[in-house]
């Protein structure tokens, strides 16, 4: 383990062992305990070994997080906004102890590194969520996290590091800190500008980043986040081929591409300072901050989380400590009488200012037409197009949920039968009794296995949509944060349409096909939903269908209109 000071950007940590260091923490391995990192955790483990995130050596512990969380800092006052923790169940928890070794895996298993463990501590969520995200609201991304996907306790403690995690893909763009720093020397770049971005860049961030190079009369590092970004985003391996077409537009020899495999909080202005430290710990002497810098979206009352500009007003605060220079932008806009991007505060009432949303632009991706050049590059439309056909041949989930007896099936294959009709695409039938025999056998009906039993109906019919294929799952699915889950693993992948089979209990019951309620109503058949076991009815449903109300043909062909009005099928 080195401290290396580096031409650019100050002391740069690498905690990844080798010689004889890297044979002793072999050796650990032998006698440690094991913890699977989640996606996230992977991505922060990269950067605590590479130096991404220099002061850092390890996952923090309660004294530094307690200091972060409350004042931006560490315990020793050293400038740091974001706590990097590292979250485990209380049952894995309670089997380690302060002192041990813990070999932090990847998904196929490999040790990637070993934390010492230092602290083990239950942290204060809420009050994380209040601090760190300005709300305990579960709108805003992280503190959904938080709250239904972190463990509940912190291990904090020093990693040893034994290998970075590996990435098959875009390899040459994958530059680590101490790499980037050396391509810069070797290109003679003393004066670098980095650019953040988790969107595809259009002809607004070309001139945007054109403009801010040239004002800090630096070269330009394009450094998009390709680990995690806000569920919904266009994924990587698209982006990254937008960002390799917008860098051929620059003047010669003066844009960089590097990808950051960093996972993104959408914290608006800590984010925006914590992603300057890590762009100077990436060799850069400046640093972009827009407009709504890492912003997460709205708020559950349906305002922004964070004013427009907090992330540039927070930046500017710790300016002189940043050792990093920001480079502040307004919204770049289009005035058409002008040809150009100007930005938001050079525009004046005689300018004629052309705007396209987020939402008409990936409308018209969709329904394939056309975008003006002035708004995006050609090369990146044909990317995106490809990425996202439109809606007639992408696929999608039909997700029924209802009580047992209220018609589910019987519409789901109504609906299958018509969708295979029409044609086009494969259709896959997940029908609750169906995947109990299949995939589901050694299931119950605890909440745990019910919650088991969904998650895998999902994963699978997420497969199948994002493939392009249609998947029609038919189970009770009676916990709504549960499907909840499952629709946001489909999101801007692939359609999905939860379909509330709201028939009342007391038809389900008459009807009792299968004698179940008769049965649960004898007390012979234990925790049956809707007697003795919760349904939570879903809120806003995509489709609601009442089967005591209208007939199964109606039913199925409510909901072939409107796919159709959703452009679901031609
Ligand atoms: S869940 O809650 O979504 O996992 O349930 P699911 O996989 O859809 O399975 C529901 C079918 O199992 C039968 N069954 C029960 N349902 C509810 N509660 C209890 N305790 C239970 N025990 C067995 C029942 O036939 C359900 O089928 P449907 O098609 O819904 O009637």
């Amino acid at each position: 383990m080195t401290a290396l000071i580096a031409p650019h950007g100050g002391t740069l940590i690498d905690l990844v062992a080798s010689g004889a260091a890297l044979d002793a923490a072999k050796k650990r391995l032998l006698t440690a305990a094991s913890w699977d990192l989640t996606a996230r955790q992977v991505c922060d483990v990269e950067l605590l070994l590479n130096g991404g995130f220099s002061p850092l050596r390890g996952f923090l512990n309660q004294a530094d997080y307690d200091s972060v969380v409350e004042t931006l800092r560490l315990k020793d006052g050293t400038l740091w906004p974001m706590p990097i923790t590292l979250d485990v169940s209380e049952t894995f928890a309670a089997s380690v102890s302060v002192g041990q070794d813990i070999a932090l895996r990847d998904s196929e298993g490999v040790a990637l590194a070993i934390l010492t463990v230092e602290s083990k501590y239950t942290p204060d969520k809420k009050k994380e969520a209040v601090q760190v995200f300005g709300a305990d609201d579960t709108a805003h991304p992280a503190v959904q996290y938080l709250h239904t996907k972190a463990g509940a306790v912190y291990l904090g403690g020093t990693l040893t590091g034994l290998e970075l995690p590996t990435h098959y893909d875009f390899k040459h763009l994958r530059t680590h800190p101490k790499q980037l720093r050396e391509l810069f020397t070797q290109r003679g770049w003393g004066r670098i500008v980095a650019f953040q971005t988790r969107n595809p860049m259009h002809r607004a961030h070309y001139e945007l980043t054109k403009r801010a190079a040239i004002s800090a009369e630096a070269n330009l590092l394009v450094h998009p986040v390709v680990g995690m970004t806000k569920p919904g985003d266009v994924d990587h391996y698209s982006r990254v081929r937008c960002y390799e077409h917008v860098l051929a537009s620059y003047p010669e020899s003066t844009a960089m591409l590097s990808l950051l495999p960093l996972a993104m909080r959408m914290a608006g202005p800590r984010e925006a300072l914590w992603h300057a430290i890590i762009r100077k710990n990436y060799g850069c002497n400046f640093f972009i901050v827009g407009r709504d810098h890492a912003g997460p979206g709205k708020n559950s009352q349906g305002k922004d989380f964070y004013g427009a500009y907090d992330a540039q007003e927070l930046v500017k605060k710790y300016q002189d400590e940043l050792g990093i220079t920001m480079v502040p932008f307004q919204e770049m806009l289009y005035a058409e009488n002008r040809c150009e991007y100007v930005p938001a505060d050079e525009v004046t009432p005689d300018d004629k200012v052309l705007n396209i949303s987020g939402t008409e632009f990936r409308r018209r991706l969709q329904n394939d037409i056309d975008v003006p050049e002035w708004f995006s590059f050609p090369a990146v439309l044909t990317e995106l197009k490809r990425t996202y056909p439109p809606k007639a041949r992408q696929g999608f989930c039909l997700f029924f949920t209802g009580l047992s007896g209220s018609g589910k099936s019987t519409i789901a294959n109504a609906v299958m039968v018509k969708l295979l009709e029409i044609g086009g695409r494969a259709v896959t039938m997940l029908d609750g009794d169906q995947v109990r025999k299949h995939l589901s056998s050694e299931l119950g009906f605890s909440k745990e296995h019910r919650d088991l039993n969904i998650r895998r109906i999902g994963y699978v019919a997420s497969e199948i949509a994002k493939s392009g294929g249609i998947a029609i799952c038919a189970p009770i699915a009676p916990y709504a944060a549960t499907r909840r889950d499952i629709r946001e693993s489909f999101e801007g992948q692939a359609g999905f349409l939860e379909i509330h089979v709201s028939t009342p209990i007391e038809t389900c019951e008459a009807r009792d096909r299968k004698g179940l309620y008769a049965k649960a109503r004898a007390g012979i058949l234990k925790g049956f939903t809707g007697i003795d076991d919760p349904y939570e009815a879903p809120e806003n449903p995509d489709i609601c269908l009442d089967t005591s109300q209208v007939s199964k043909e109606e039913a199925a062909q409510r909901i072939v209109l409107k796919l159709q009005s959703l452009g679901y099928i031609g």
